[in-house]
Order: structure tokens, then sequence, then C-alpha cells
């Protein structure tokens, strides 16, 4: 890369270093699914891996590529793999990195999906999971078994807000011979960098932060080292749950403004924790800002600032819960988080739904817990709304 030390900023907006024939100064759209062969020969020495050259946009292509290389820079990773969404990311890790009879440990509370996938669908082929709550080291230490390969570790963990100290975890894990995977969704790389912490795979739901938008879905899987990355990128090749270079295009666009957007959220959210945390309506609230976050201290270390994502409960539970969410006016009632716009919604209704609900209740996923992903409008505009809407509780 031509620009070595240059800040994280800096590089959301020259990182990756991509360059065409044409001198393009942003990265555009090769919208085409195949590539020509300059003759028989270079077509062979692509398949071969001796010609660096693209051939077909399941397996490569220029605009994203240009995305893959910028994230590993941003990740500090050996390379990363783009895939069609989040949990395309979350089943090619798994399919990679988990063979029949292998065993993974992994948080109580991670997006519903990611655990309905493994307990309902990975099962039927003998890879067995534990759960367990991961803020607590000794539970980790205590599900691993002689067949756990990887670790599997979501923080702050959707909808609970739980962290988990990845430094301690990567150790164990180590000490273990397992690998260390992160779900780095809520934080995206500018406010944690998991592979510095000492994990050994990262990925990313990039529809949230990452591209935050609200426009499209995507996501990207970054390996500290070339093994594993090249395992997870044939995965992704033979799955077929390849990005899109349109999708590619838009992360990339959605990405450059990675840092002003979580600057403004990340200030909105404080002082609507703040206001939250004095409303007398309000039963109980995490937010990782909040010094009543039980885990404040960690979340000091080992994120860069607190994000934009806060799980709290009206008291009067999930009935008052739905008079707040079906009375906010400029908060959107949807799911989905980190984008430009504030988001409100009831994951054990809604993202949460399929998981089984005593499972949701080890984790901390109470029936009236509420999650509210701040986006950067006027704060005062945010707080009023909520105001407004709490009232009529
Ligand atoms: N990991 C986390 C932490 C997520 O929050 C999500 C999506 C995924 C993975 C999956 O990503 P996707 O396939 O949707 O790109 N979370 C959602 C949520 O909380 N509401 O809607 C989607």
């Amino acid at each position: 890369m031509k620009h070595k030390n240059i800040g994280f900023n800096s590089k959301l907006i020259h990182g990756g270093g991509f360059e065409d024939a044409l001198g393009s100064a942003t990265v555009p759209i090769y919208q085409t699914s195949t590539f020509k062969f300059k003759d028989a020969d270079h077509g062979a020495a692509c398949f071969a891996g001796e010609s660096d050259g693209y051939i077909y946009t399941r397996i490569g292509n220029p605009t994203i590529s240009a995305l893959e290389n910028q994230i590993a820079e941003l990740e500090n990773g050996f390379g990363a793999v783009g895939v069609s969404s989040g949990m395309a990311a979350v089943t090619t890790i798994y399919m990679a990195l988990l063979n029949q009879g292998d065993h993974m440990v992994s948080s109580a509370a991670v997006y519903g999906p990611s655990r309905v996938v493994m307990e309902q669908h990975f099962s039927r082929f003998g890879v067995e999971s534990t759960y367990v709550n991961t803020e607590n080291i000794e539970e980790i230490k205590a599900a691993i078994k002689p067949n756990t390969k990887v670790i599997f570790i979501e923080t702050p963990a959707n909808p609970t807000m739980a962290i988990t100290d990845l430094e301690a975890v990567a150790k164990l894990a180590h000490e273990n011979k397992c690998l260390l995977v992160v779900d780095n969704t809520f934080c995206s790389p500018y406010l944690q960098q998991p592979l510095n912490l000492g994990a050994d795979v990262v990925f990313h739901s990039m529809t949230k932060f990452i591209n935050g938008h609200a426009d499209i879905v995507g996501g990207i899987i970054i390996a500290k080292e070339e093994a594993y990355y090249k395992k997870l990128r044939t995965m992704m090749i033979n799955m077929g749950c390849n990005m899109d270079p349109h999708q590619a295009y838009m992360v990339i666009r959605g990405l450059k403004t990675l840092g002003i957007r979580i600057d403004r959220s990340q200030e909105n959210a404080m002082k609507v924790a703040n206001f939250l945390e004095k409303h007398p309506k309000i039963e109980w609230i995490k937010y990782p800002g909040l010094k009543s976050h039980p885990q404040y201290d960690l979340c000091c270390k080992q994120m860069k600032g607190f994000g934009s994502m806060i799980s709290f409960e009206v008291k009067g539970g999930v009935k008052a819960g739905k008079v707040l969410m079906d009375n906010v006016e400029l908060a959107i009632l949807a799911v989905s988080l980190g984008g430009v716009e504030t988001l409100i919604q009831h994951p054990a209704s809604m993202t949460h739904s399929k998981m089984e609900k005593a499972s949701r209740e080890a984790a901390g996923i109470t029936d009236g817990l509420v999650r509210f992903s701040v986006g950067i409008e006027d704060v005062e505009d945010i707080i009023a709304d909520l105001d407004q809407a709490l009232a009529k509780i």
C-alpha cells in the first residue's frame, strides 16, 4: 500500500490501495459476471493460481476485492472475504472451521439466527455447541471439551450489551487449541479490533455500521492468518454466498464516513442513555458508556468508544414497551441497527423470536427488553421523541 502510516479515518478514504488501468479516483462497479482470458494458457494459469487475473465474479471481482483489501487493513488481518450477508459470514465460518464431531462454545446472547443455525441445523450434521454467559470466563472454561474447536463470541452482545473480555478468551482459546471467532458487528473496526486482542477470525454484518445507510445487506470475514483466510475463501466460493459488485460499491461508499458517523451517533447515544437512566418510567438500562454497566471498566479497556446501541426495559414490561414502540414518531420501528437513522425494536418478538424462550431468558433477553439504535439526527429531537412516547405509558 502507498500510504503506510496514515490514521484510521485516512484509511477509510485511501486504504486498500485500489488502482485500475484508467486511473479511476474512486472504485468503479465492475458489473460483470465473467472476465476475458488473454489466451488459453492465461485462463489455465488463472485457475491454477499462477496468475492473479480475475476469472468469474463468484470467485472474485475488482470492486469486491477493493472492499476486502480495505477492510482487511482496517481490522489488521491477512485477508478478508466478502459475503452476501452477515448470516452468510456466520454459516461460512461454521462450515469452514467445524467438522462432524466438533464442538463450539458461544455467547448465550448472540444474534438469534447465529444460534438457531447452529442449534437447529449444524446439529443435524453432528456439530455440538454449548451456549454460556461469556462475560464470565469461568463459564467458558467449564464448557470447553476435548472436541471444542471454536469459541464464538459476540461483544457487545445483541441485544443484552453483555461484554466479553477478548484478550482473556483469546488466551484461553489458544491454551485449548481452539480458534477464537468474534462477531464485531456492534463496534465495527473503528471501535474494536479483535485481531489485535488475539482473535483468529473476525466478521461483520456490513448491513449495520460499516455500510451505515440501511440500504444494503452484506457481510465480511477477516482472518489473521493466510491458512484460515484460504479455507474461508474456498468455502465462500463453493457455497456461492459471494457479494455482488453493486453491493460492494455501496459499502465502499458508506465506509468512507464510518468514523464521523460513529463519533456523532455515540455522542448522541451517551445523551440518550443519560436521559433514559434518569427517567422514572425506565426499569433498567444497559449502555457500555454508563458507569452502571456491570462491565464498564472492561468496555473502557477493550473498546475505543461506547457505540450507539442501548437496551432497556420500561416499567410495566412488554405492555408498556409496546406503548413506547407504537408512539415514537422520529425513531423508526424496525429491526437492523447501526444506520444513520434511529431505530427501535423488540427482540423477544422480532430479532430473537426464533430462539427457545428458555434460552432467551437464560441469556438475559427479557420479554420487556427494548433495543434502541441511536442515529445521527439532532439529539434533542431523539430525546423529545422518547419523552413524548414515554409520557403515553
Ligand atoms: N451479527 C449480528 C451481531 C447482527 O446483529 C446481525 C443482524 C447478523 C450478525 C446477521 O447479519 P445480516 O445477515 O442480517 O446482515 N442483526 C439484525 C438485527 O439485530 N436486526 O435485524 C438484523
